[in-house]
């Protein structure tokens, strides 16, 4: 594969210093070869991971201000203090629930990316878009309100298809659904930069599980996952690793 395979843990509002412990645990017999393991737990818990641990550590959001009057939020340069090497931007969760609009979603990756964290871009539609025949509408969108006029993003960016209607679910897209979709990501990016589009890392995310996973990495344009509620089981989430 001519894509270092990532896989991603979103711990999202879970976990714990215990979790924390366990998943290092498990986690030391994956291999560091041939992919990249990243776990992204609430930033409070970014510190407990001891600097020795085999995999990278991400965050889930961050402010796309440097510093200021921002109650509550967190900076790139904080959460790179905090341990950090990448950072989720605009998943659904952020854009249904904190209202995040392509605009803030483009801003905060300008900023991740600007700091020195990989971003990871989030993507994906709706059932009611799916069934309108506007997935593909829907992501081009996506992706030109962050690419369209910083296409030099794309280089330093990982991109994660996560079709809404599969996130927390247990209802996996299949994996000709994700390929159709990846592969339309892929070719979409291209428009920006030919080069960077071949390069770029395309992970499938909702409800990723340790018995999906393996037909889901077959796939030509999926180059790992982002997994949620399977990665607070260390075990499986270390299988999934495994798998890839
Ligand atoms: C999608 C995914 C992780 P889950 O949000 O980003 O969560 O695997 O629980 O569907």
């Amino acid at each position: 594969m001519q894509r270092t395979p990532l896989i991603a843990a979103n711990w999202k509002m879970n976990g714990s210093a215990a979790l924390v412990e366990e998943i290092t645990l498990a986690l030391v017999s994956v291999p560091t070869e041939g992919a990249d393991v990243l776990v992204c737990p609430p930033a409070t818990l970014l510190r407990q991971f001891p600097t020795s641990v085999n995999f990278a550590l991400g965050a889930q959001n961050l402010n796309q201000e440097k510093s200021g009057a921002y109650t509550g939020e967190l900076s790139a340069a904080l959460l790179l203090e905090a341990g950090a090497s990448y950072v989720i931007v605009g998943h659904s969760e952020r854009r249904t629930l904190n209202a995040e609009t392509d605009i803030v979603v483009a801003a905060k990756l300008t900023a991740a990316v600007e700091a020195g964290l990989i971003p990871i871009l989030c993507v994906g539609e709706t059932q009611a878009q799916r069934q309108q025949e506007k997935t593909q509408q829907v992501i081009a969108r996506q992706l030109d309100a962050v690419y369209a006029s910083q296409p030099e993003l794309l280089a330093k960016s990982v991109i994660a298809y996560e079709p809404i209607w599969a996130i927390g679910t247990g209802e996996s897209a299949s994996p000709e659904q994700a390929q159709q979709t990846h592969a339309f990501i892929r070719q979409h990016l291209a428009q920006y930069d030919a080069q960077a589009a071949v390069k770029v890392k395309l992970l499938y995310g909702g409800s990723v599980n340790a018995d999906n996973c393996a037909a889901l990495f077959l796939q030509a344009d999926i180059d790992g996952a982002l997994v949620g509620g399977a990665s607070l089981k260390p075990a499986e989430f270390a299988q999934i690793c495994l798998a890839v």
